[in-house]
């Protein structure tokens, strides 16, 4: 069978951060004046007041201290609490586009491939910002790729079901060389005026060149020895938002058609769903959690991600074998264990073995297991 290679990988990080203080200090002057603009009907009991956020919960319930985004400005606007994110001409390039090639070029520069080269693009992420045309033949046309390209929605899972997907291609002679690029602006799909989940997202992009291991050109890449796919339905993570709202013009703009979950549901659920999908992979691959000396998981919560590695490890995990982005990128959806790997893979040696899981709405887990070539 034909060994598959990650050749490269980019990592696009927006101009902007915010912190819990900035968010919080924002959330709570749209409190304040929520609860003024109702305070009759708060008085009469018809009508609960909001209730403040606080940093320290942030923190403590996330590991969360900032996050990256688009625009700062519109989202910490108490009378706004989204981002400014103009919409451009058709003509234009579309900011997903924008930010998911910045990541592929660089992906492309560190696998020392032409964009020419590329023949498939997948845009793998939970936020697509148009139904039609994809934004994966956007970019393809706007790098110059040759083949084909699509989108595809996994939610936070999306980077490794693209992943897979794009080595399925490779094998079957669809393709030759892959590009899967992670672009997330999370910012336009969070509700800044829940206090359950408003710290939750941030923004970024993040791209993988993945292609066959003979004619390799990179001397980083990193050989994907198997991957593990599992999906279970659940409305716990769940967003209403696509073309039927139109049919509905009382309830198009009302908060369902954004980002909610019960997050202590999905806590409780997805951990063990994740840890079984790692544990059985492992045992397929005939390998000990301790052969792997990375684990690049999905970044959404650290006590989710410290609790999945002391249990596959049976002990604490330490910071190399466990690298942490979310205190500073939040949870960035599909791109969080990808982020993982750009930042925290050059050190590992050939024959050093990582595993990357993403996990989230579907609820959908992928694992990959990578070994440097
Ligand atoms: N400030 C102060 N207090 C607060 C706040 C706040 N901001 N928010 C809640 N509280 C209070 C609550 O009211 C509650 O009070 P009480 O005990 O009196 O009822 C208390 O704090 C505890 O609240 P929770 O039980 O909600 O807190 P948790 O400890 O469970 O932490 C988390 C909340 C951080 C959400 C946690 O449950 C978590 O991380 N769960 C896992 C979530 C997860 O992994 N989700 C994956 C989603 S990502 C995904 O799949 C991609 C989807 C697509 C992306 C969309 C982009 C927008």
């Amino acid at each position: 069978m034909t060994d598959i290679v990650i050749s490269g990988s980019g990592l696009y990080t927006p101009p902007h951060s915010i912190s819990n203080d900035e968010l919080v200090q924002a959330f709570n002057q749209y409190v304040d004046r929520y609860n003024t603009r109702h305070k009759d009907e708060i008085a009469d009991g018809t009508l609960t007041p909001l209730e403040y956020s606080s940093s320290e919960f942030i923190i403590k319930a996330s590991g969360i201290k900032s996050r990256f985004v688009v625009d700062k400005e519109g989202i910490l606007d108490p009378r706004r609490m989204r981002p400014k994110i103009p919409e451009r001409a058709d003509e234009e390039l579309s900011l997903l586009s924008e930010i998911g090639v910045a990541a592929a070029e660089q992906a492309l520069e560190r696998a020392r491939r032409k964009a020419e080269e590329i023949d498939l693009v997948i845009v793998a992420c939970s936020n697509l910002q148009r139904a039609y045309p994809a934004i994966a033949i956007e970019i393809q046309q706007h790098l110059g790729c040759s083949g084909y390209g699509y989108d595809m929605n996994v939610a936070c899972s999306s980077a490794t079901f693209g992943m897979g997907a794009a080595a399925d291609a490779i094998r079957s002679g669809n393709a030759r060389c892959a590009l899967v690029i992670n672009p997330e602006i999370t910012s336009a799909h969070l509700n800044f005026r829940d206090r359950d989940s408003h710290f939750i997202f941030g923004d970024v992009a993040t791209a993988l060149v993945v292609e066959a291991e003979a004619g390799c050109r990179s001397d980083s890449a990193f050989r994907i020895l198997g991957s593990k796919f599992k999906t279970q339905f659940s409305n716990n993570i769940r967003n209403n938002f696509g073309f039927m709202n139109n049919c509905h013009a009382e309830t198009r703009d009302s908060s369902d058609k954004l980002f909610r979950q019960n997050g202590r549901k999905v806590f409780k659920e997805l951990l063990p769903l994740v840890g079984s999908v790692i544990h059985e992979h492992l045992q397929q691959m005939q390998l000990q959690a301790s052969d792997i000396k990375r684990y690049w998981l999905h970044q959404a919560n650290l006590t989710m991600n410290l609790f999945a590695a002391k249990k596959l490890l049976g002990r604490e995990p330490n910071e190399q074998e466990l690298p942490i982005v979310l205190d500073r990128y939040a949870n960035t959806s599909s791109a969080g264990s990808v982020i993982a790997f750009h930042l925290y893979s050059d050190d590992l040696q050939p024959g050093d073995k990582g595993l990357m899981s993403s996990f989230g709405a579907g609820y959908s887990v992928g694992s990959v297991i990578l070994e440097r070539c």
